[in-house]
């Protein structure tokens, strides 16, 4: 059983977030360390630590995560400039929280991806 992160204190609204949607398999809010104008999380309710722990069964959630990303670039504004969406997998990637996660970057122009 992988160990909860602050991301599902998040999901129960344990702690005060800025939830900018939720349903019954995805979460998301604002970035609380934002690199760019618009910076939001994007989440599983399901806690699965890494990419490398995906399996088929998440696969619902993860397409979700994609059709919410959409939404709320749309309500953010960042639709036709552009945005980015991140998701780090383990140590390389600078991952911190081990419960996946795609951050919606835009806002501003963001360069080239490794800079
Ligand atoms: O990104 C982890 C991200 O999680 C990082 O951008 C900060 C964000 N974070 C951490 N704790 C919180 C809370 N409590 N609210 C909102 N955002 C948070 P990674 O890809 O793992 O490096």
């Amino acid at each position: 059983m992988a160990e909860e992160t602050i991301f599902s204190k998040i999901i129960r609204k344990e702690i005060p977030t800025d939830i900018l949607y939720q349903d019954e398999l995805v979460t998301a809010f604002s970035d609380i360390s934002p690199q760019a104008p618009t910076h939001i999380l994007i989440i599983p309710n399901v806690l699965i630590p890494t990419v490398n722990d995906v399996e088929a069964e998440h696969e619902l959630a993860l397409g979700r995560m994609f059709t919410v990303a959409r939404k709320l670039a749309a309500e953010a504004g960042v639709s036709e400039n552009g945005y980015r969406l991140i998701m780090n997998c383990n140590r390389d990637s600078g991952q911190e929280v081990y419960h996946i996660h795609m951050h919606l970057l835009g806002g501003r122009p963001l360069g080239p991806l490794l800079a």
